[in-house]
């Protein structure tokens, strides 16, 4: 593909922002990175600092700068906002970053920004729908991180059990980045083998594997009651998701994309696999689920529908 020069605008030099820009230098994945918050100086500091990674990792030119800069960016990554503190759900935090999106989105727009708006913040769905709402961009091209962490660290709790590399387990988080996400053990395989066979022969029972399902799910609680907050992860998430969209790889990735239908869902952003591309969501895929994996489905839909009807009433 002919490349042309890649430009990411990330808004939000926090712990997760700072983290995803240095994983996108680490594997060359943006000709330029521009970096906005509300704390311009720290936005300084953290260019000057990545300026000196530059030098051994990819000439690339990293630079604080304003929404303006979003005018002709490819990428604008959204991770700006209050965090998850100890105790609070991701839900807690709606109020608080709704009205951040808001400040957010209303300059970008104004900026002449046409691109991709990829979300992190939380609660990510919800910031996802509202940032296509407010930015009226194209459904396709406004999508969130999703379930990609939660995948991410289902796969390698399963590697772990099963003896494998997270990379040859297929099995997926769905539903809403949060504590109603499921995952679809009826389906899922490693090594194009079913899951529930290899569990069979190692004596992994159901309620082991709803085991594994709680410590996913529950794995930022973990993570925050004894750092503050996760965020190597989420950087590297969506640095995997900017790899997706800048070389057109059009990989099957979990993401909080749009369901028009797909499920039986209509009208919300979610975690679902989805082929991802240089236009961002290029398609939804409709994974296979057992009836017991679509109940659960669509009562985490029903969760965040709550939620976002509330919040957009
Ligand atoms: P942080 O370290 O407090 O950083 C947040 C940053 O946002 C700070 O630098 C703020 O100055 C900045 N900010 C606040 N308001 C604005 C604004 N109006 N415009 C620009 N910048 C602003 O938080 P952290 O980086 O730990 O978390 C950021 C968000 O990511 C939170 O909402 C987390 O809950 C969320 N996460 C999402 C995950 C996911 O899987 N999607 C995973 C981990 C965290």
């Amino acid at each position: 593909m002919a490349q042309h020069h890649q430009k990411v605008v990330l808004i939000g030099d926090g712990a997760v922002g700072s983290s995803y820009a240095f994983a996108l230098m680490h594997q060359g994945l943006a000709e330029e990175l521009v970096i906005v918050d509300v704390d311009k100086e720290r936005t300084v500091g953290d260019a000057l600092d990545l300026e000196d990674a530059s030098a051994w990792t990819y000439n690339k030119l990293v630079k604080s700068g304003d929404y303006s800069d979003a005018k002709d960016a490819d990428l604008v990554v959204i991770t700006a906002g209050a965090p998850q503190k100890p105790g609070e759900t991701r839900l807690d935090l709606v109020d608080k970053n709704l009205k951040i999106m808001q400040s957010i989105i209303t300059p970008l727009m104004e900026s002449g920004f046409d691109g991709i708006i990829v979300v992190a913040a939380n609660p990510v769905d919800i910031l996802t729908t509202a940032a296509q709402r407010f930015s009226g961009l194209p459904k396709n091209r406004v999508f969130g991180s999703g379930t990609s962490l939660d995948t991410a660290r289902l796969r390698v709790k399963l590697g772990q059990k099963f003896g494998v590399s997270p990379e040859s387990v297929n099995a997926y988080i769905l539903g809403e980045h949060g504590d109603s996400e499921f995952a679809n053990f009826d389906e899922a395989t490693i090594g194009g083998r079913p899951l529930k066979d290899w569990a069979a022969d190692q004596n992994i029972s159901d309620d082991d594997l709803e085991d594994i399902l709680y410590g996913t799910a529950h794995k930022a609680y973990e993570i925050i009651n004894r750092k503050g907050a996760t965020f190597y992860g989420i950087g590297t998430s969506l640095a995997r998701i900017t790899r997706a969209i800048f070389r057109d790889e059009k990989v099957v990735l979990p993401v909080g994309a749009h369901l028009d239908g797909q499920y039986g869902l209509n009208d919300i952003y979610i975690g679902t696999p989805a082929v991802i591309g240089a236009d961002g969501v290029e398609s939804v895929i409709e994974t296979t689920l057992s009836e017991a994996e679509l109940e659960r489905f669509h009562a985490s839909a029903k969760t965040l529908k709550e939620v976002s009807d509330g919040g957009f009433a």
